[in-house]
């Protein structure tokens, strides 16, 4: 990795990424794109629109780029909304990261998976290998950047690599659009307003991972042997799973008046399609995947920094 480019820089994940990508020895250069021109932080930045499939290429041939993480999608809730955007973006805009990474010779490609995959057929505890029938644009997305990473791969010789990632919480950036958001939004809440009012149950568990654990498993894919990748583009990556009971809980640890309402809207369909917990054993087995925070220390950590944020 001596010339990366990342999609969806100003995003949740892509904020956190190319900085932790700018402090490895071997990176050079980070090339920092997104659909409206990321702030320039000691790298270049471009305006790239992956439905482009020409701007897309041509950043990779101007910045002879051996590397993309490509983070740039419509996620699971915004994309029921929008489902022919979340097409174009997800499933078109992919392809042609796919045909313009073959095109240049690129090195490797990394693209979040994510638990979307999965729908409510699958066993409980899923592996990598089982039922994928999601219920979401956003899910179906994933399911087939899976298989066209695959396929890329076997075809082609492209080196994708993935994992799949659970709900993300940062403190950075907020998500936007996402089914796991009330994750993010109640540690905002809780500092600002005192209360929070959830848009699924109280019961609801989902698997959930701290940024910082999330970045460690992004750049542990990038950068494991090929040989030992079972799963190169679809490995489960687990951190912790909870429920907003008991999230509510962690934080009045800390802020004891914090009061939680829940009332669950047209997201908690989706979130009630996806798994409480995955088997991420391959992972850990395969190329040394741990993660590092759990409830409470996520909690400490997210207050910490948001009433530093917030003031
Ligand atoms: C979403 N945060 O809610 C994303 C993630 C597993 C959830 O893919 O859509």
């Amino acid at each position: 990795m001596q010339t990366v480019l990342v999609t969806g820089a100003r995003g949740q994940i892509g904020s956190e990424l190319i900085p932790a990508l700018q402090e490895r020895s071997e990176v050079e250069t980070v090339v920092a794109t997104d659909i409206e021109e990321p702030e320039a932080e000691s790298g270049p930045t471009e305006k790239i629109d992956v439905r482009d499939k020409e701007a897309f290429a041509t950043a990779l041939e101007e910045y002879d780029v051996d590397t993309v993480f490509h983070l740039a999608a419509i996620l699971s809730a915004k994309g029921e909304n929008h489902p022919q955007l979340a097409f174009e973006v997800n499933i078109e805009g992919f392809h042609n990261v796919l045909e313009a990474g073959r095109q240049h010779g690129l090195e490797r490609l990394v693209v979040p998976s994510s638990i979307a995959v999965f729908g409510p057929e699958t066993p409980t505890d899923p592996g990598e290998m089982t039922t994928l029938a999601p219920r979401t644009i956003y899910g179906i997305s994933k399911v087939f950047g899976e298989h066209m990473g695959n396929y890329y791969n076997w075809n082609f010789g492209l080196d994708v690599r993935g994992v799949r990632l659970p709900g993300i919480i940062s403190h950075k950036t907020l998500p936007g659009g996402g089914t796991t958001d009330y994750a993010v939004e109640a540690f905002y809440d809780a500092i600002e307003n005192g209360e929070y009012d959830y848009f699924v149950r109280d019961d609801t568990e989902l698997p959930m991972m701290y940024m910082a654990d999330a970045i460690d498993a992004l750049i542990g894919i990038a950068t494991a042997p090929r040989d030992s990748l079972e799963y190169p583009c679809s490995y489960n990556v687990g951190a912790l799973s909870f429920t907003p009971k008991e999230l509510t809980a962690a934080i009045q640890e800390h802020r004891p008046d914090f009061e939680a309402h829940y009332e669950p809207d047209e997201r908690q369909e989706i979130a009630d399609s996806w798994p409480d917990d995955i088997d991420d054993s391959a992972a850990r087995e395969d190329w040394g995947w741990e993660h590092t925070y759990d409830l409470e220390s996520m909690t400490a950590d997210m207050l910490e920094h948001l009433e530093e944020k917030l003031g």
